[in-house]
């Protein structure tokens, strides 16, 4: 079972912003990174850090929120956000969830999250999407990695833009799917050709001098089609 399909539909998915806690220069710089990132477009974000502990990342987890509440206090543009990894904290925050092939079952995170919080599951090809397809539970899949990049290195093979328009082919809009790994400003519109909801980015905003500018960006090629 999915999330109620009006949360999936009420999301901009067109920029997602994954973040990461070093390449932002420490935990203390990400919120405002994400605020910058909300304010330039981005519709979702997923916190992520793979090192910390719960509450270190519960307090980042509640300052990326207040980041993005003031966006929406300010102008009105809401931003969905995922916890990575961490289903306790999701849970407990009322927040969004985002889970890779290895992070345990589906199923048992939607039974602890209900029906109110998304779940996003990362799909790297043809055969696990065919497992979610026999009782989809994800409201949003992640095709993951497009290409191979610094920022994760333990990833199955690329899809590339080929493996990437097929897995939307075959989801055939029965969830959401945004693509993720190595996404940049220059590639960012070969891979919204490929007919994905979004694109997920880490380094191209979390590492940009004015990462503003760079989401506003990224959205501008969405706004062109
Ligand atoms: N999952 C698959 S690739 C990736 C994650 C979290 C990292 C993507 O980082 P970047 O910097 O956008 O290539
Ligand atoms: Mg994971």
């Amino acid at each position: 079972m999915q999330a109620q399909k009006k949360i999936a539909k009420s999301v901009d998915w067109r920029l997602y912003l994954v973040t990461d806690t070093e390449l932002a220069g420490g935990p203390d710089r990400v919120p405002r990174i994400v605020e910058q990132a909300v304010l330039g477009g981005a519709g979702v974000v997923q916190v992520r850090d793979k090192h910390m502990t719960e509450l270190e990342f519960l307090k980042l987890t509640q300052a990326c929120v207040d980041a993005t509440r003031r966006v929406f206090d300010a102008t009105g543009h809401q931003a969905a956000i995922f916890v990575n990894d961490r289903l306790d904290i999701a849970a407990d925050l009322g927040l969004h969830f985002h889970m890779g092939q290895s992070d345990g079952d589906i199923k048992e995170a939607r039974q602890r999250l209900g029906r109110d919080s998304m779940i996003g599951l990362s799909i790297s090809n043809s055969e696990q999407l065919r497992l979610e397809m026999r009782e989809p539970t994800a409201d949003v899949l992640g095709l993951s990695p497009i290409w191979s990049t610094p920022t994760k290195t333990d990833t199955d093979p690329p899809l590339e833009l080929q493996g990437a328009e097929q897995i939307v082919r075959e989801t055939a809009g029965r969830a959401k799917t945004v693509a993720i790994g190595g996404i940049n400003a220059v590639n960012a519109p070969w891979v919204i050709d490929t007919g994905v909801d979004g694109i997920c980015v880490v380094s191209a905003i979390m590492s940009s001098p004015d990462p503003l500018a760079s989401a506003e960006q990224l959205m501008s090629y969405w706004r062109v089609r």
